[in-house]
This record gives structure tokens, C-alpha cells and sequence, in this order.
């Protein structure tokens, strides 16, 4: 709890609170926000409202304000949790994470770069090349990342359209040794021109791409642009490009034959039940879709690409745990808020699952296990209630009958099913489900049109969703014979992008996986690496929803508080206890500070030379005993001891040192 800043200031943690109801935390936050007081913690987490102005906060004098200091010491800082989750996992070998989270345009980006550049103004004080090399790559792939993978949307000017959870592994040092990017992108972006060519072309040159690699990115880029243009004409039945200048372009760029370029648009390579192989030529809106197929997949390919290349750079080498002692990691997820846009497609109900998901771990870690824990170790404790949104994470992923699955069906189905025809079988399955609706089951909804769209009742607010081409954006719909075309490109770069499209026609008979089951893996996934580090939470909200820096819109914001759950957080917090330390653990780590406990105690229990520990020091009414460890509401108390041990060791080690001599 930060002592440093004036009353006038509000409460510097929600901890503080006289009591704690929705009227008090509100007003403390819109106060703390008018006085320029951006960040505000709960416990070891922070509340951050975005200032949508440029804060004087972030400078040297604040990092080494921040660097190795405990959190109460200082005002509420991203850099005092990001202090935090480093020193844990310096000083306990922990592996931990820090989640950033909160909606569309909250700040969750900017605060992961503020964070990054944190760690790497903290560590490797003695400039070694190689670990300076490595912390140049991390901070540089954000900017190459962001040029490729974020756009302009109605929320936000520079919205992520990629999710990024980065670890960074550490030596025994707490230096820097590697690292490891995982992208969740989702939508193919514009060539964006917010960022400056310079900068990106710099940033890939220090990541260590090569000119040839350079180039090729380039390339690519030109070939997206000239797709996006393209068009077809209807000539007599037969289908026809317009403008075959772009064919030879194309061709040129990526370094295949015009002839080809002109083949993979126009036709497609199908295997007929008799094992014949023939080429079938595509209807007008057949080659719209192939094209659109083809860019989507030339940018997914080739963000995939950079990724793996600078993933290859950072990637931990010759690491001998002998020689360089434990590796640990710190990672740090920064992903798509939950978005609502006036017409909502698949991509939001991807962004929002995911969103979906984080919350559910938010529940898991913070409000379900810590109370949990109380209860197994027989603290008295009055259960917190809270809204678990478990029920919205299964309306969408239960196997069989979730919505992922239902999609997936009617995907794989033979027929011909359409998006109406899908949204009618979810209405069969899920029209129980008490966060799901449509306009067939609630006719007198105007808010939603017939056969097209349903509502999920998500834990941030209600979204509508147009069905309309779900199913498409749901199948792999590129044709093979793309992927052959690519794959024959003279350029390596290229050529390495598609190793699939050396599989003949009739290789590629099993059905790939569907974008959403794969989406949804990709989020399990990531979702089993946060669990099982230690977690730091950094809960954005966005103020208002024009960008201003002045205004605090009550109503936004306080629907942020509710659905982000912060004042059940503050509640667990509050009631909970900020430390806890096995008996064993605390004994052997504090025993010096008491005469009773040093060298050896002779209690009978480890627990009653705990009590006496902390009797002497006066702080048992700080304290509370479970069954195997010490609960410590205040991390002050411990912070006591752990300064009052700092001075002993000094003094113990010499007298150690004369025992030993035979002087004593
Ligand atoms: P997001 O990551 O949470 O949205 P950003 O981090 O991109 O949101 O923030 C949106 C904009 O708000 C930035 O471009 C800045 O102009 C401003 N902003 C945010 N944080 C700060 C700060 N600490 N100081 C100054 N300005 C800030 V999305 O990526 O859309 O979910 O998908
Ligand atoms: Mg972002």
C-alpha cells in the first residue's frame, strides 16, 4: 500500500477503502483519475484508466524509483508490478505471468510496451553483448509485430488485431537469456501506414533479416495489394481476369509463371471419386472467393513467417542449467479486448471467447483458489460471492453441444448447408441456454434480424452476431492450387512459407481442422501456460469513448468495474491476506530474528516458534495460522522482518566466521 501520495490523491489501493461498495471504488477512481492518478492497485494488480494523453510517468528517474522496491513503497506503477512479478521470479525461481487485460482501446498495449522496456531498463547491468542483443530483438519485434498485425477499428486507432504472449526467459543472473512470441492473429490488416517504413525497415534489420528476406516481405506485401484489386469478368461462360498486366505482376513478385497465376485463379485441381484427376474451372464467384482465400493466406503466412524468424533469433541456446542455474520466465499476454461493433462477425466472437476465457482464469486464480486455500487451511473467512461465467465459456466450447461444435458440424456436413441453415440447428441446441438467443426465439426482439442473427449474453454485455458468413470464414478455403503455386516460387522465402502445397491433389484428402476448433486449442493452450505461473494482473479501462483525456464517462466506466469483477477482487483482497509462507519455510528464513527460534527452537511445533516470531514482533493481529502455513494480511509486517534479517546476516556470517576460527 503506497504511503507516498496525499489524501487528496484518493486511495492509492481500492484496499483502502472506508467500505467497499460500487459508489466508493467509483468515486475513487474518477479522483484519482481528474488528479493525473492513472494507476491504482488492488493488492499486487493494478487498475489502469487510460489518460489518452501523453504522461510524464515512464522516464529513468521512475524506473529507478521502481527497480527492486517493494510494492507498497512507491505510488501505483505498472512498473511496481512489473518490479513485482521480476523480483518473484529472481528471488523464489517462480515462473510468472502478467495478464493484461481489459476492453477494446483500454490500453493494453501500450501498457505491455511500458512494461517490456521496464524489464529491460532492469536487467543486465553489465551490458553483456549477447543478453543486450537479445533485449534489443524483444523490444524491436514489437514495432515489426504492430506494423503488420494492428489496424484503425471504430474502438480504437491502433487496435491489435493479433493476440501476443511473449515469454522472456531469465539466467540465474535475472538477465534476459531468450525468448518466445506466440501470435493468435485473426484478421489480415491493411498495409498500414501509421508506422513509418523506416522504423519497421530498421526494426527487421536488428531482429537480423536478411536483404533477401527484406525483399521478399516486400514483395509479398505488393502481391496483397495488386490481389486486392483484382477482378473477373464473365466472357461467353468462360471467366476471365481483368487486366492481365496483374497476372505477370503477381507472377513477377512471386517469382512463379504468369501461366500459373492465371491457372491457380481460374481453376482448381479436384480428385473425382475414381482417383482421376482433373482441373475444373471456377465460376465468377468462385475465383472472388479463391482470391480472397489466397490474400488472406499469403498475410496469415507470412506474419506466421516473422514470428518464427524472430522467434529463431531469440530462441534460448546452449543453456546449461549447471553452468547458468535455473531458467525462469516472466510472460507477458497483451491480446484483443472484447470488442462490440454495429455488425459483429466471426472475428468478434473469436475476440470475445477469448476474452471469455481470460476472465474465467481471472475467476480461477484470483477469486476461486484464493478462497479456496482458506478453506482447506481452516481460516474463518466469509465466502465472496461473484458471477462465474464458466456457464458462457461452455455455451461456446462444450463439446457436441457448444457453438464451436455446432459450426464445426455443419462445416464437415456434406450438403450444401448455409449460415441459416447453421444458425437454426444452434437455435435447436442452444435455445435453452440462458446467454443465448435469436430473433426465431425471442420474435418481438426487433434488435435482430430473422435468420441471420444471435445474441450471446457475454460476462462484458450483450453482442449480436451475423451469422452471415460464418461458415466460410470457419472452413480452410484455400484451394490447393494455390498452395502449389507458392510452393513453386523460385524464391526460398516464399517456397519455405508453403510446405504444404508440395502435397498432390489426392494427398490432401483429410479434412484440416476448422479456424475456430484451431482457435480454440490455441486459447486452451495459452490458457494452461498462465495457469501455472503466478499471475499479476494489470485491469485496463477505458474512460470514454470518443478518446478524450478529460472526460470520465460514469456509466462506461463503472460497467467496466462490474464486469471486470474488480470489486469482488478488492473484496477477496481485502478480507484475504496479501503473503503466505509454509511454517517450515518462514521458520527457516526468519529464525534469527528472535531469540527464541536461534539457532534451534524448542517448541514443540514449527507453528508455535512461528507464533513466537511473530508475537515478538508485534504483529499478531496481522497474521492469521492455517493448518500448514502463516496467512499475512499486510506485506509490511514481512517486509519488517525481512529488513531486520538483511542487517543480522552480516552480523551472523562473522560471528560464524570466528566460531569456525576458534576464536569464539
Ligand atoms: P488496447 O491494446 O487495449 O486496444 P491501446 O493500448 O492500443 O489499447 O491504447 C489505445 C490508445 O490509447 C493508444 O493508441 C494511445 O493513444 C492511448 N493510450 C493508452 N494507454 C496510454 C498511456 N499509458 N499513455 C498515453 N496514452 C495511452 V485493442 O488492441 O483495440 O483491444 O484490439
Ligand atoms: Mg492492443
Amino acid at each position: 500500500m503506497a504511503v507516498l501520495e496525499g489524501l487528496e490523491f484518493g486511495k492509492s489501493d481500492f484496499v483502502l477503502l472506508d467500505e467497499v461498495n460500487i459508489e466508493q471504488f467509483m468515486e475513487n477512481l474518477k479522483l484519482r483519475f481528474e488528479k493525473a492518478r492513472i494507476y491504482t492497485f488492488i493488492g499486487e494488480g493494478v487498475v489502469s484508466v487510460n489518460p489518452y494523453k501523453q504522461m510524464d510517468i515512464y522516464g529513468k528517474e521512475e524506473i529507478n524509483a521502481y527497480r527492486g522496491r517493494e510494492l507498497y513503497e512507491n505510488p501505483p506503477h505498472l512498473y511496481a508490478v512489473a518490479d513485482a512479478a521480476y523480483k518473484a521470479m529472481k528471488r523464489r525461481a517462480k515462473d510468472t505471468c502478467i495478464v493484461v487485460s481489459g476492453e477494446s482501446g483500454a490500453g493494453k498495449t501500450e501498457a505491455s510496451k511500458y512494461i517490456m522496456q521496464y524489464i529491460a531498463a532492469i536487467t543486465n547491468p553489465s551490458q553483456r553483448a549477447e543478453v543486450e542483443s537479445v533485449k534489443n530483438v524483444l523490444l524491436k519485434s514489437n514495432c515489426v509485430l504492430e506494423a503488420f498485425g494492428n489496424a484503425k477499428t471504430n474502438r480504437n486507432d491502433n487496435s491489435s488485431r493479433f493476440g501476443k504472449y511473449m515469454d522472456i526467459n531469465f539466467n540465474f543472473n535475472g538477465d534476459p537469456t531468450g525468448g518466445h512470441i506466440n501470435n493468435y492473429l485473426l484478421e489480415k490488416t491493411s498495409n498500414n501506414d501509421r508506422y513509418s517504413h523506416n522504423a519497421v525497415l530498421s526494426a527487421l534489420n536488428v531482429i537480423g533479416f536478411s536483404e533477401e528476406e527484406i525483399h521478399s516481405i516486400y514483395r509479398i506485401l505488393g502481391t496483397i495489394l495488386i490481389l486486392g484489386n483484382l477482378q473477373f469478368e464473365t466472357d461467353r461462360e468462360s471467366v476471365l481476369v481483368v487486366g492481365m498486366g496483374d497476372v505477370s505482376h503477381i507472377a513477377e513478385l512471386t517469382s512463379t509463371e504468369p501461366d500459373n497465376v492465371t491457372k491457380s485463379l481460374l481453376y482448381r485441381t479436384v480428385a473425382t471419386g475414381g482417383g482421376e484427376v482433373i482441373e475444373k474451372g471456377h465460376s465468377e464467384k468462385e475465383a472472388c472467393f479463391g482470391r480472397d482465400a489466397f490474400t488472406k493466406a499469403l498475410y496469415e503466412r507470412l506474419f506466421g513467417w516473422i514470428v518464427g524468424r524472430i522467434n529463431a533469433v531469440i530462441e534460448v541456446k546452449d543453456y546449461n542449467p549447471v553452468l547458468h542455474g535455473k531458467n525462469t520466465v516472466i510472460g507477458v499476454l497483451d491480446i484483443y479486448g472484447f470488442e462490440i461493433f454495429d455488425n459483429n462477425s466471426f472475428e468478434q466472437f473469436c475476440i470475445n471467447y477469448c476474452n471469455e476465457k481470460l476472465q474465467q482464469l481471472f475467476i480461477q486464480l484470483i477469486l476461486c483458489q484464493e478462497q479456496d486455500e482458506y478453506r482447506r487451511e481452516g481460516i474463518i473467512w466469509q465466502h465472496i460471492d461473484y458471477f462465474n461465467n464458466q456457464i458462457i465459456v461452455d455455451l461456446v466450447e462444450q463439446p457436441h453441444k457448444g457453438i464451436i461444435s455446432v459450426l464445426d458440424e455443419a462445416c464437415l456436413s456434406v450438403g450444401k448447408v448455409t449460415d441459416t441453415v447453421c444458425l437454426e440447428s444452434m437455435d435447436v441446441k442452444l435455445g435453452q441456454h440462458p446467454h443465448y438467443t435469436s430473433r426465431k426465439l425471442t420474435p418481438s426482439d426487433k434488435t435482430m434480424e430473422f435468420h441471420r442473427d444471435f445474441r450471446i449474453r457475454h460476462y462484458a454485455g450483450d453482442v449480436t452476431y451475423s451469422v452471415e458468413g460464418f461458415l466460410d470464414k470457419n472452413k480452410d478455403p484455400l484451394f490447393q492450387d494455390f498452395k502449389r503455386l507458392m510452393f513453386n516460387s523460385s524464391n526460398p522465402v516464399m517456397k519455405e512459407m508453403w510446405p504444404d502445397g508440395q502435397l498432390s491433389i489426392t494427398e490432401v484428402t483429410k479434412r484440416p481442422l476448422t479456424a475456430a476448433t484451431l482457435f480454440k486449442n490455441s486459447i486452451v493452450a495459452l490458457v494452461e501456460k498462465l495457469s501455472c505461473k503466478e499471475p499479476y494482473y494489470v485491469r485496463c479501462i477505458k474512460p470514454n469513448d470518443i478518446k478524450s483525456p478529460a472526460l470520465f464517462d460514469d456509466a462506461r466506466c463503472q460497467h467496466q468495474v462490474a464486469y471486470l469483477g474488480l470489486l469482488e477482487n478488492v473484496r477477496v483482497r481485502r478480507a484475504g491476506f496479501a503473503c503466505r509462507q509454509a511454517y517450515t519455510r518462514f521458520l527457516q528464513r526468519y529464525k534469527m530474528t528472535c531469540e527464541n527460534t536461534w539457532p534451534n527452537h524448542l517448541m514443540g511445533t514449527d507453528r508455535e516458534a512461528v507464533e513466537a516470531i511473530v508475537t515478538q514482533h508485534g504483529f499478531q493481529d496481522d497474521v492469521a495460522y492455517g493448518h500448514t502455513m502463516l496467512f499475512v494480511r499486510t506485506p509490511k509486517s514481512l517486509f519488517t522482518l525481512e529488513q531486520e534479517r538483511a542487517a543480522l546476516v552480516p552480523v551472523l556470517v562473522l560471528f560464524l566466521q570466528k566460531v569456525w576460527r576458534g576464536a569464539l
